[in-house]
Order: C-alpha cells, then structure tokens, then sequence
C-alpha cells in the first residue's frame, strides 16, 4: 500500500486566517488543510497533515516521516529563516521534502531572503498560498 504524504506546517500558520490576510490569505489552516486533503484523495494519495510552533516537534516529525511517509510537503514558516536542526532532518532523512510557503519570501524583508531548508529540498514552491500546497502535493506524488 502507497504510504501517505505527510504535510508538515511550522510556527504560527495555526494562526492563519486570523491578521495580516494582505500577505497570507483569508483561508485558515483548516481551510488548507481540508483543499489538500481533497487534492490528495483526486489523486488517489493518503494524506497526513500536521502543525506544531515547536522546532523539536516538526524535527521527529520529520524522522517518522522517514519511516511512515512516501514524500513530505514542508512549510516551515519563521523557522525555515533560522533552523539548521531543520535542515540537517531534511538532510537525513530519505523521502523526498518539498518546501512550500504562502507569501512570496523573496520579495519580503531581507530575513526572509534566506532558506536554510531551500537546499536540502527536493523543490521550492513560495508565493502561491494554497496553490503553493496544492502544486506541492502534486510534485509529491510525482515523486512517488
Ligand atoms: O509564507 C509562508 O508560508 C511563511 O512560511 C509563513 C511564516 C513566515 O514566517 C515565513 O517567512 C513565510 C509565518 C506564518 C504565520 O503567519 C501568521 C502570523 C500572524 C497571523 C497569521 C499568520
């Protein structure tokens, strides 16, 4: 049996939906994640989705994922400009880790310029909001 897709979501997109609907959308993780639990079903791929603000949680995510699921679709929010621990799980582990964002980070501040994900990444697909899943989800299962 195909293993899932696991989507793994950082820091503060629980908050989604909430402020700043200029840069990130009107749409509330759950609205997220309900579009791409309905992308993977079209595309007949189980999906796990998941969200937590503590880097320790995201990296042992990572590892089950290395065990459990066939490819991860990533946004690792604020850490994504900080966190070599994450970079070295996605480094480590044999799934393939495509990295989404909402915003487009390279037309933000300076701080946001910079993915210590990015290279360790199978892809990146950034500014798109739920496009930016949606079309991770479907290069994940392209890997497959
Ligand atoms: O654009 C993205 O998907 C980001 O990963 C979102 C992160 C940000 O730190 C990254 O630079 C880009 C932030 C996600 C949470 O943002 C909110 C904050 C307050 C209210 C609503 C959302």
């Amino acid at each position: 049996m195909t293993k899932p897709i696991h989507i793994l979501n950082g820091p503060n997109l629980n908050l989604l939906g909430t402020r700043e609907p200029e840069v990130y959308g009107t749409m509330t993780l759950a609205d997220i994640e309900s579009a791409c639990i309905d992308r993977a079903r079209d595309l007949g791929v189980p999906l796990v989705f998941r969200q937590s603000n503590h880097e320790g949680q995201l990296i042992d995510w990572l590892h089950d994922a290395n065990v459990n699921a066939s490819a991860v679709v990533f946004n690792p929010g604020a850490f994504t400009h900080t966190s070599v621990a994450l970079h070295d799980a996605v480094r480590a582990i044999e799934p393939p880790v495509i990295e989404v964002h909402l915003s487009q980070t390279a037309a933000r501040e300076d701080f946001r310029h910079h993915s210590y994900v990015a290279p360790v990444a199978r892809g990146s697909i950034t500014g798109l909001g739920l496009q930016s899943y949606l079309l991770g989800i479907e290069a994940a299962a392209k890997c497959l």
